[in-house]
């Protein structure tokens, strides 16, 4: 490496290692890994994966790279040597922020473990400029900025692959990037952008706004613009079909490359539809066949017998329902064939609930999935159950063999190798390092449960984290963090349903005990991380009310040595990677039934923070793996909540006029001392929104939360026991690599 990088700088700067400044060594060495990259071997197959999604959260790539190259430990060293630490060049790296949250970081970590077991599968999505907004807090408030990540040199390779993608009025060119996506030990894949050569980031202005009819300048700028308006969502139809197109075109191009008959299609190539973003896929196919020839029948059975769907979410906002007239609007050819492909449906099933277009007119995305799909999967146990019992139910009376569930997974390359590597260290050298590619291999971890010189050590790496953490947010935000406190945190996107709300009630909680000389015996430390939707109302409203009690309790001077609360701005991967080995208490409080799966809850654990959760998402199965005694569970169950939605049995108003505490929690919202610091407006509509409907049942779990919180802090004291559960945590997390998950979709699904 050493040799590679010198010639490398001499070559592009005329410099040497001693001379050179970081920028330049960042690009050498984003230069070596893409030649070594471009070198490696492809994974091939038979049968190969196309993952189409309309987001990848792949986080900054020189460590990943370097690390599933097997160059990582010689490029620090080598740097070492010259006196540069090879995360401060890192640094220079810009985060690409392709996504929103939790699907699309799922997306990228699938592409890690497809490549890394030798699959052969590719990821095909946008090549957005800005990706998602760069969030900044002014007066306690969110505000957004665009987020531009494409530098120069970078590891996007444009090609000479270009298709023409045809809509109403006018037709587009588009252009392909490629990334390479090595393989941890094993051969490399690609992901696929695709662009258009005439966007202008001229036309941003004032923050994030930009004319929205101006497709040909602004079709790959942002990710999800704001679709609260016609003109928004029209857009996000664009960006769809464009994408979907591409896609087919794409795939028919090398399956007619690599000699597919392709009526065979579906024996060479698998289609996963990662939710509803790209399911025009599946009328462009049929399309695009029958101009090959193909007649109606034919290409429809072809096409069911490429394509699968995976479903991350039941709340019904989230669920695309298209407007026939939009489609008409942006893509008119497509839709004799979804009309066909409804007439076929109400042919075969007199039920309403499963027809593609429904009375008002408005095209279900998910029912084109399970109809003309092959395999429809969830992405957790108690979710997938959910999904065949009642939010899918009458699809899975017609089709029970098609539904599958494959259970989240994350990579350990980047959510334990890369981001905690003395964890990772400790681990091999008490284990080896097989857990790498094997994650059960963790489970060795139980042998040292009772070890007291193990179990202190865990909590010296902890401890060590917890420092850089401070030393970080020091540095970054300007905040004065007690490394010796504990370290709850909660960091994903905003939304009711996770409840910030319900953690930020009890942060006032806390505020009026201590006020009350009821002193904590160690100091607590609350981390927020999240952006909330440009659009989504109440969500910035919970982020102002956490600003403002951060301002509340950092001026109080009783109450500050003892409760702290940070909200870290901008919160993405990056901050991620640098939060998770910190954290003592890992916060998963969504109310149950709402989250999907959650992959933050495993990264924590895999990283020794004790959950405190519901009973929801894939916390079900850290529970069952971890037992009772290594996990904080609290709240209502998924069935009564469903229940209560069902007879609409939920007044949150009763909870709150019934009972002193809630209310007193309730109204410090609206208190004097809250309004001075923040706007009265923001903060009486959040008031009103928690009393008079409280969607996401906040007041019915809130007290037991408190209980559970209170016992958990009380527990963290007992450092040998909490230390055990960190290292049961650990141990037991081997479930949750996404190679498993990966393992799982070929095996259930793909047959590649
Ligand atoms: C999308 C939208 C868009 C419109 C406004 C409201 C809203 C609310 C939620 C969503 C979620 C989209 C799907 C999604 O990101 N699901 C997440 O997928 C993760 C990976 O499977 C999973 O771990 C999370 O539980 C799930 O929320």
């Amino acid at each position: 490496m050493e040799q590679a990088l010198e010639y490398m700088l001499q070559q592009r700067f005329g410099k040497t290692l001693k001379s050179a400044e970081k920028e330049e060594i960042y690009i050498a060495l984003l230069l070596i890994a893409k030649e070594k990259m471009k070198d490696m071997k492809r994974n091939t197959g038979n049968k190969r994966l196309y993952y189409i999604s309309a987001e990848f959260l792949i986080g900054k790539l020189l460590s990943n790279n370097l690390i599933n190259l097997g160059l990582f430990e010689e490029t620090r060293e080598v740097l070492e040597h010259y006196d540069i630490d090879l995360t401060d060049i890192e640094e220079l790296e810009l985060e690409p922020s392709l996504g929103n949250g939790g699907l699309g970081r799922l997306a990228a970590c699938f592409l890690d473990s497809i490549a890394t077991l030798g699959l052969p599968g590719d990821g095909i999505g946008l090549n957005y400029h800005e990706g998602l907004f760069l969030q900044k807090f002014k007066e306690n408030k969110q505000y957004e900025e665009k987020n531009p990540w494409i530098t120069k040199e970078s590891w996007l390779t444009k090609t000479e692959c270009h298709f023409e993608i045809p809509f109403k009025d006018f037709t587009l060119v588009s252009s392909m990037y490629d990334m390479e996506i090595p393989g941890y030990q094993n051969g490399c894949n690609k992901l696929h952008l695709f662009d258009l050569d005439t966007v202008d980031e001229g036309i941003i202005y004032d923050g994030i706004q930009f004319d929205k009819e101006d497709i040909r300048r602004n079709l790959t700028l942002f990710l999800y613009p704001d679709d609260s308006d016609e003109k928004g969502q029209l857009l996000r139809i664009y960006q769809q079909y464009f994408m979907v197109s591409n896609a087919a075109q794409l795939i028919l191009k090398e399956s007619e490359e690599r000699g597919i008959d392709l009526y065979h299609l579906y024996e060479h190539v698998c289609i996963q539809i990662n939710d509803t973003h790209p399911t025009m896929v599946i009328p462009e196919l049929i399309r695009l066949l029958m101009q090959r020839g193909f007649n109606m029948d034919t290409a429809i059975d072809v096409v069911r017998r490429t394509c699968a769907y995976t479903n991350h979410t039941i709340l019904a906002e989230a669920l695309e329902k298209w407007p026939v007239h939009y489609l008409e609007k942006v893509v008119p050819h497509l839709l004799p064939i979804i009309r066909e492909l409804d007439q076929r449906v109400r042919r075969d099933f007199h039920d309403k609930r499963v027809y593609i277009i429904d009375d008002q007119n408005l095209v279900h995305m998910a029912h084109i999935d399970i109809h003309y799909g092959y395999s429809v999967n969830g992405v957790a146990a108690l979710h997938t159950e959910i999904l065949k019992n009642s939010e899918l139910k009458p699809f899975y009376d017609i089709y029970p063999q098609k539904f599958h569930n494959e259970t989240n997974g994350i990579t350990f390359r980047r959510w334990l190798l890369h981001c905690n590597h003395k964890l990772a260290n400790y681990i091999e050298s008490l284990i080896g390092n097989d857990f790498l590619t094997n994650s059960m291999e963790l489970e060795k971890l139980l042998e040292y449960k009772e070890d007291e010189e193990v179990l202190a050590k865990i909590v010296e790496i902890k401890q060590e984290a917890k420092s850089q953490l401070a030393a970080y947010l020091k540095e970054t935000q300007g905040v004065e963090v007690d490394d010796t406190s504990v370290f709850d945190i909660q960091i994903k996107r905003l939304h009711e349903y996770k409840r910030q709300q319900m953690n930020a009630l009890y942060a006032i909680y806390k505020y009026k005990e201590i006020k009350k000389g009821n002193l904590p015996v160690r100091p607590i430390t609350l981390i927020f991380g999240a952006k909330a939707a440009p659009a989504y109302t109440i969500a910035k409203d919970i982020i102002h009310l956490i600003l403002c009690l951060q301002q509340l309790i950092d001026k109080d001077p009783q109450v500050s040595p003892y409760l702290k609360i940070i909200m870290v701005e901008n919160y993405n991967v990056t901050k991620a990677e640098k939060l998770i080995p910190a954290c003592d208490i890992s916060e998963q409080i969504s109310l149950a039934s709402k989250e999907a799966s959650g992959t933050g809850n495993m990264k924590f654990m895999l990283n020794g923070a004790v959950t405190l959760g519901t009973e929801d998402g894939a916390n079900v199965e850290i529970h069952e793996l971890v037992g009772d005694e290594n996990i904080y569970i609290f709240g209502e169950t998924s069935e009564k909540i469903i229940e209560l939605y069902e007879t609409k049995g939920y007044c949150a108003a009763e909870i709150y006029e019934n009972d002193p505490m809630i209310e007193e929690l309730v109204d410090f919202i609206i208190s004097k001392d809250m309004i001075r610091i923040g706007d009265p407006v923001n903060l009486a509509r959040l008031y009103k929104e928690i009393v008079g409907k409280d969607w996401f049942m906040t007041l019915l779990d809130l007290k037991d939360y408190i209980k559970t919180k209170e016992q958990m802090i009380m527990d963290y004291e007992d450092e040998k026991k909490w230390a055990k559960k960190m290292l049961v945590n650990i141990a037991k997390a081997g479930y949750f690599s996404s190679d498993r998950t990966i393992a799982g979709y070929n095996k259930d699904i793909w047959k590649l």
